[in-house]
């Protein structure tokens, strides 16, 4: 007898042996199982047309052969935490921005432009494909300071981006198009969507050496010679600030270091900034990164994201935007960004790119956006330091524990490994990615001695 298509939905390699009748309703349980929006007493009283309707569609599929896709490693996270009832869990997965009462958190200076907005009423016809021009110069702006001659001689294309990720995307979408021989260097380890983006979009990379296991620091010489190794015109993906996942910076001195063996070798800088404004808690000193590599007259790319300084993480908005060597080459730059986005989204949404405008283009909210952007900042520092401290209370083993105070941004990395992140997970409820990072904007200084706890047992008792 030929094997029925709808085992391997049913995903039960037993109802193999079963005779074929009883194999068929074990199947349509297993099956009726998964469709929630049939309620059983419905299934009984139908059954019989159930039956027949149910394995007609189920037999016949032609999507049998795909499997089940692995859950994302940070928003699978997510909903692991969501599972579990313990009243102990916490959640430091996925970088999101909590309150001291781990609630999320809508800033007040978003609600006043919302606020704004719906008084105005505006329309919400499509934007242009570039997305909208208060937005997309508000956005280059804040990134590179309104008086940077890049901004006033018109050599930046911006494009208004389905934030941090989208622009990314569509920033290897104009690399696969335009430089079909180059690479990506990225650095080991980095945001493990990074190496998804250029994998979809068939970009080839590699790694440079970034995290030091042994300082739980930069690896700057590994970094500096693998850079210096790649092939000439590559593009070197750098983290603008607050590098994630590890939360180590280059120090200014090493920025500028990076700077010049980027430039001897003719690579295209590529830059990440999910963070600005977020780390430090000022907009300049987090884009300091960026204007530098700009003031060298070099042409580099940017992507930008509002998800965690405006907390707009639902809302998409982001930019890409690509630094030229003039106004003429940035203008077919942005022609193309936009002939790659109309097909892929058409043109990005309205309603984050008005609030980002707004309160950028308002004194006031700009100014309360910065009071909000620096007490979300200090709230993280200060767990972070009270993490440390409960470390060092607590573990009487000599560890040295001041590399979480090193690490700048939301996240720290603990060093933990995949078994000891297990351990924290499994025994203690603590909710993080594998690769031993924490989101400490998930963390409220009432737990910060719990977390102790929980990193000092996985640390010693975990090998
Ligand atoms: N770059 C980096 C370095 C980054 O950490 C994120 C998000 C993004 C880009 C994209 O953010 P977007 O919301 O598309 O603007 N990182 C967090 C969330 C995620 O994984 O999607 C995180 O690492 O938890």
């Amino acid at each position: 007898m030929a094997s029925s298509p709808i085992l391997s939905l049913a995903s039960s390699t037993a109802s193999s042996a079963l005779p074929c009748r009883r194999r068929f309703l074990h199947n349509l349980k297993a099956t009726s199982n998964q469709m929630t929006f049939l309620g059983n007493d419905h299934i009984n009283s139908k059954q019989s047309f159930f039956r027949t309707s149910m394995s007609v569609a189920v037999e016949n599929s032609k999507f049998t052969d795909i499997t089940m896709a692995p859950p994302d490693p940070i928003l699978g996270v997510s909903e692991a935490f969501r599972a579990d009832t313990n009243e102990m869990k916490l959640n430091l997965g996925v970088g999101a921005y909590r309150t001291e009462d781990l609630q999320p958190y809508v800033l007040n200076v978003v609600k006043k432009a919302e606020t704004l907005m719906l008084e105005w009423a505006e329309n919400k016809e499509y934007l242009p494909i570039e997305g909208l021009a208060a937005f997309n110069k508000a956005t280059a702006e804040l990134l590179f300071g309104t008086e940077n001659p890049v901004i006033l001689q018109q050599r930046v294309a911006t494009v208004q981006g389905l934030s941090g990720t989208g622009s990314l995307r569509l920033a290897a979408a104009l690399i696969e198009r335009y430089f079909p021989s180059s690479k990506v260097l990225i650095s080991s380890p980095t945001w493990g969507n990074h190496k998804n983006i250029f994998n979809d979009a068939r970009v080839p990379w590699s790694e440079y050496r970034y995290y030091d296991p042994k300082t739980v620091g930069l690896d700057f010489d590994g970094m500096i010679s693998d850079i210096k190794a790649a092939p000439e015109g590559s593009f070197v993906l750098l983290h603008g600030c607050a590098h994630n996942p590890t939360g180590i910076d280059p120090t200014p001195e090493q920025w500028e270091i990076i700077a010049d063996v980027i430039q001897e070798k003719n690579h295209i800088p590529f830059f990440d900034v999910a963070y600005q404004g977020f780390a430090s808690g000022s907009l300049d000193k987090d884009a300091s990164s960026v204007r530098m590599f700009a003031a060298r007259g070099l042409e580099l790319l940017i992507a930008q994201s509002y998800s965690k300084n405006l907390g707009l993480y639902a809302e998409r908005i982001g930019a890409i935007n690509v630094v030229c060597s003039s106004s003429d080459v940035a203008h077919r730059v942005k022609s193309q960004l936009k002939r790659l986005a109309r097909p892929m989204y058409s043109n990005p949404p309205i309603h984050g790119a008005r609030i980002v405008a707004n309160i950028v283009g308002n004194s006031d909210l700009f100014s309360e956006w910065k009071e909000e952007m620096a007490s979300m900042a200090g709230r993280i520092k200060s767990v972070r330091k009270k993490l440390y401290d409960s470390l060092c209370a607590k573990d009487n083993s000599g560890k040295d524990w001041s590399f979480i105070l090193k690490q700048i941004g939301m996240f720290s990395f603990t060093g933990l490994n995949k078994a000891q992140s297990d351990n924290m997970t499994n025994k203690w409820h603590v909710y993080m990615t594998k690769d031993g990072r924490i989101s400490l904007a998930g963390l409220s200084s009432a737990n910060c001695e719990y977390l102790a706890d929980a990193i000092i047992d996985s640390y010693h008792n975990v090998s």
